[in-house]
């Protein structure tokens, strides 16, 4: 029982209208999984492939024709007819098939396609939720007993955005107990944080991620503007809300190690921007500083990690993990990062996502469960980091369908669990 039947393959489009992936697995009992692939912008070098057709005569490129082919080709070839009821067994069965260091031969993107839309039919046909199968399966005990704190990006910059900002993301944590409440004030000060923008004549056009995207005249405009809204909806900084940031400093890192920030027109060398956040900790409540540094400034990761961790500051690694147990074995190893962000697709399958997870847990690092700026509406990250008792999750601002989709979800899980 629970063989795969068949393995089905989409070229769809993402929130952005770049191609991308919608695989469907259906069992012999005919439970049903489908997922849909995300795609990142500012993607880490050492990231799994994301294979794109390179046919610029369709998408610019971008086609995934031959990521579809290769899951209803040669990994429908394996899988099906096959008892697929162990997740483990399944990825591994990917990874051998692939065969290559970083999934260049399939793609990780048809990879991981098939890995979460068979995690969907084995939940559909256990008749568990998507996020009771994975704690099931790989052993979370306390699945379900803690909520995520969403980590809601307000003001789009980097390359998520026109804005002119040099850091990506600027975050508000917030802090209540309940999850519903914390989703309550992030989404109040999202509303309030437009008639900041409007009050000061900026623009209320939203980014990749669904924040705000206004032309601001400096990198710490936005802690103050968004200071400003927090104040101006009924709660306190510090308190209430504290601050994040996803600085994507591989992103803006010269060849000689500097890094420019354009809108105050001066470089700055890793140490000056290590203060630079530690000012702003003291200034602004910023808890959380991602990708701080370039991801592959081994010279430099330690003394940010050791200067941001002593103001308990979480000290997050994305390009620089890339969800991969070596890398983050190595910046474990070389005291680096103290938290951790997780993306599935920068891997390739749910196997290997858990085990880096759990690397991470092992080593009392903060577990960040992530969406990617391209995104669909699947919903499995809001089921990972339950399962998985996240400490936060990022899934973008309090606009745009893809992102909320993911909230909802969290909405629907937690209303499940506290009725
Ligand atoms: C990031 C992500 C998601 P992208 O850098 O953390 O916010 O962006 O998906 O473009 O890599
Ligand atoms: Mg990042």
């Amino acid at each position: 029982m629970a063989k795969l039947t068949t393995l089905n393959a989409l070229e769809i489009l993402d929130s952005r209208g770049n191609p991308t992936l919608e695989v469907t697995a259906t069992l012999d009992d005919g439970s049903v999984g489908v997922a849909g692939v995300p795609s990142g912008a500012s993607t880490g070098t050492h990231e799994a492939l994301e294979l794109r057709d390179e046919d610029p005569k369709r998408y610019g490129g971008k086609g995934v024709r031959k990521a579809v082919a290769n899951v209803t080709g040669p990994i429908a070839t394996t899988l099906v007819g096959q008892d697929v009821r162990n997740q483990q067994t399944v990825d591994q069965r990917l990874i051998d098939l692939d065969g290559t260091e970083n999934k260049s031969k399939l793609g990780a993107n048809a990879i991981l396609g098939t890995s979460l839309a068979i995690a969907r039919a084995n939940a559909k046909a256990a008749k568990q939720e998507l996020w009771q199968y994975i704690a099931s399966q790989y052993g979370f005990a306390n699945a379900g007993k803690s909520f995520p704190i969403p980590m809601c990006n307000v003001i789009n910059g980097g390359v998520h955005a026109d804005s002119g900002l040099s850091f990506q993301e600027f975050m508000i944590l917030p802090q209540h107990a309940d999850f519903p409440e914390r989703l309550r004030c992030a989404a109040e000060i999202f509303h309030t944080l437009a008639k900041v923008l409007k009050g000061k004549g900026f623009q209320t056009l939203v980014g990749d991620e669904g924040g705000y995207a206004p032309r601001l005249r400096s990198n710490e405009e936005p802690l103050q503007l968004i200071a400003a809204a927090i104040a101006d909806a009924g709660y306190t900084l510090g308190t209430d809300v504290l601050l994040g940031m996803d600085a994507a400093a591989s992103e803006f890192v010269k060849p000689d190690g500097t890094y420019p920030l354009a809108l105050e027109e001066k470089g700055l060398s890793a140490d000056q921007l290590t203060a630079l956040y530690a000012e702003w900790h003291d200034t602004y409540h910023l808890a959380s500083v991602e990708d701080g540094l370039a991801e592959d400034d081994w010279a430099n990761w330690p003394a940010q990690t050791a200067a941001l961790a002593a103001k308990g500051m979480w000290v997050v690694g994305d390009d620089l993990f890339v969800t991969n147990v070596q890398r983050l074995q190595k910046g474990i190893d070389a005291k680096v990062g103290n938290a951790i962000l997780i993306k599935l697709n920068q891997i390739g399958t749910l196997s290997e996502t858990i085990s880096t997870i759990k690397l991470a847990q092992a080593h009392a690092y903060k577990v960040i469960i992530s969406h990617r700026s391209g995104e669909t509406c699947d919903t499995t990250i809001a089921d990972l980091a339950i399962a998985v008792s996240a400490d936060a999750i990022k899934t973008g601002s309090l606009s745009r369908g893809e992102r909320m989709a993911k909230y909802n979800r969290l909405l629907a899980i937690w209303q499940s669990l506290h009725a």
